[in-house]
This record gives C-alpha cells, structure tokens and sequence, in this order.
C-alpha cells in the first residue's frame, strides 16, 4: 500500500452559486477549459445545472454551475432559484462568487441566509477584480467577512484567468478522499444536443437587446451527420414569447436570424470538430415561461 502525502486521490462535488451575472459559467469555463455552459452579459443566461468535470493527478472536481439566485418573477424563474438552491445540499463544498463591492445588498444576504446551517465549507470567491483598483480588494474582503465566516476568501478575475490555479489548490484542500467519479476525458455531462441548442441561445442573447432575450428557448429538430462526409446537418427553432419579438429575431430582410445562425454555426464547428449547415426557425409561443407544459418540452424539467 502506497501512504505517500501525494498519492491520496481526492474527489467531489462544487456548486457553483451567486448572483446572476457575476462570472460563474465564464469561471468554470476557464477552469476546464473549453466552453460549455454559456455566457453572456444578460443575467440570468444559465438556465439549468450544468456539471462539468476537472480531472488532474491530483484528483477530481466536479462543478454544478446553477442559475443566478434571484427573486424569481416566472415559473420559469422559480425553476432555475430551485436548481440553484436544492444543489447547495448535495455538495462538498460551495463556491461563491460576488462582484467586487463593499456594497452588500439583499441578494447577497439572502445568499448568506441560505448558507448558515449547511455545514458545507464555503469558499468566496471575489470575481472581477480586473475592473477595480487592486488597493480596494482589501476593502472588499474586508466587508463580506462581515456578512460570513468564509472558510476561504480569493480574489479573482474568471476572464484573465488571474488566480484561476489558486481557486483549484484551495478547492483541493477541502475536498475529502474519494473516487474518480468520471473517466479523465470527460468533461461534461451535457448531451451534444442540449450543448448545441445552448450556443444557439448564447448567440441570439449576445444579438438581441433588453427584453427579447430572457423570453427564448432554444429546441434542436435534428442533428444528424451526413454519411461519408464531414457535415452535420442541424436543424433548430428558436421560441419566443411574443409576434413582435419574433420581428426582432428574424430582423430586416432576415438580417438578425442570419448573425445568430453564422454566429452559432461557427461555435458548433468548433465544438463538433465538423462542417455544420444550421437552419434556424423562429417560432411563437405566448407565455412559455409561465407553463409547466412548455417548460418541459424545452428542457427544464424539475427534478423531484
Ligand atoms: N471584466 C470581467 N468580466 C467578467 C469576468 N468574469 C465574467 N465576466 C463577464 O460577466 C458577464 C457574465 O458572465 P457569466 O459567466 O455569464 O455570468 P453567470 O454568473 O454565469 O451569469 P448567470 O448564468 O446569468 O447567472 C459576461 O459578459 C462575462 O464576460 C471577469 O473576471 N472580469
Ligand atoms: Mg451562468
């Protein structure tokens, strides 16, 4: 038996969890490496939990990006606060990210509500600090001690990749003992088809303005790779919850609808490793986000 310091194979699981918009997708993106769950400057762009793997000779992490916790205005809302909530139950260890701010407001209280009485470490992670003086992230650790007894505090900034490793050596500290959950070439538990119709979704929020965006869903109709050749074939309707909003995403002459599919198709190349040729339609569905019905057709279906 091998009882070296090193050799300890350690493993489990960290929720991901904070304010919409605060970096969390673009921080495990980094982290592994590839772009799986996507991101955007509109809150609330993760809808559902998302699991990715990081595996070194270390050990194992696996990450469950949720949806931005707030106060939910939808059924739909309700659902991603769910997701987001229920996971900080399963977990090692909870990693939360904030803006960096000495303004704690009720978002963040409400946060630190939920975490007192887990009994699961809790690592702060102060994301963004590209955007402010470095003699001010003093002040800004300096408030949210106040708010909790964080086991850890890092600044950090998930775009530049600034302290991205002592993120992960933080992580392995409190991560017990454990197994190698997944194979070292996973990295995620998407299927390709709701990674695709993710990207779509990221392309039409990075297009569209205000508030057309929150109000789509994207669905795949078929995704299939011609025989003897390179090329998928991808078919994908984008929903939104208005006619004029439908307007906007097909756009002058067919204008709008053509970035997002050029857009799109090129990221799903790079994922796919393959020549794409998307056909995206645009499709009304009044309301969406308030029927459970609609919901699960899309994809987000409660867990029990
Ligand atoms: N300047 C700066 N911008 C960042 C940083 N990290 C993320 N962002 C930007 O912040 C925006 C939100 O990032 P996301 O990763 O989508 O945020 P999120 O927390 O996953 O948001 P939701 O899924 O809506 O809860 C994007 O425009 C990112 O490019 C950072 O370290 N510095
Ligand atoms: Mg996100």
């Amino acid at each position: 038996m091998d009882s070296g310091k090193n050799t300890k194979f350690k493993s489990g699981f960290v929720a991901l969890i904070g304010r919409p918009n605060v970096g969390k997708s673009t921080l495990m993106n980094q982290i592994i490496g590839q772009k799986i769950a996507i991101t955007s400057n509109k809150p609330q762009t993760t809808r559902n939990k998302i699991q990715t793997v990081y595996t070194c000779d270390e050990g194992q992490i696996v990450f469950l990006d949720t949806p931005g916790i707030h106060k939910a205005k939808n059924k739909l809302g309700e659902y991603m606060v769910n997701v987001a909530e229920k996971t900080l139950k399963e977990v090692d260890l909870i990693m939360w990210l904030v803006e960096p701010d000495t303004f704690i407001g009720a978002g963040e209280q409400h946060i630190a509500q939920q975490l007192k009485g887990i009994g699961v470490p809790v690592i702060l992670v102060i994301n963004k600090t590209d955007t402010v003086k470095q003699e001010e992230i003093l002040t800004f650790i300096d408030a949210y001690r106040k708010i909790y007894d964080f086991d850890e505090i890092i600044p950090a900034s998930a775009l530049r990749g600034k302290n991205v490793d002592v993120v992960i050596e933080q992580i392995f500290k409190y991560l017990p003992e454990g197994p190698q959950y997944y194979d070292e070439d996973t990295v995620t538990d998407q299927p390709m088809r709701q990674i695709v119709a993710e990207l779509i979704r990221e392309k039409a929020l990075h297009a569209l303005n205000e508030e057309v965006p929150h109000g789509i869903a994207v669905t795949i109709e078929k995704m299939k790779k011609r025989t003897k050749t390179d090329i998928v074939d991808i078919e994908a309707t984008i929903i939104c919850e208005r006619e004029s909003h439908k307007g906007i995403i097909i756009g002058k002459k067919g204008s709008m609808l053509k970035k997002i599919g050029t857009n799109a198709r090129y990221e799903i190349e790079k994922q796919l490793e393959m020549k794409v040729n998307l056909q995206l339609w645009v499709k009304v569905r009044k309301d969406w986000r308030d029927s459970e019905l609609l919901m699960k057709n899309y994809g987000y279906i409660n867990e029990k």
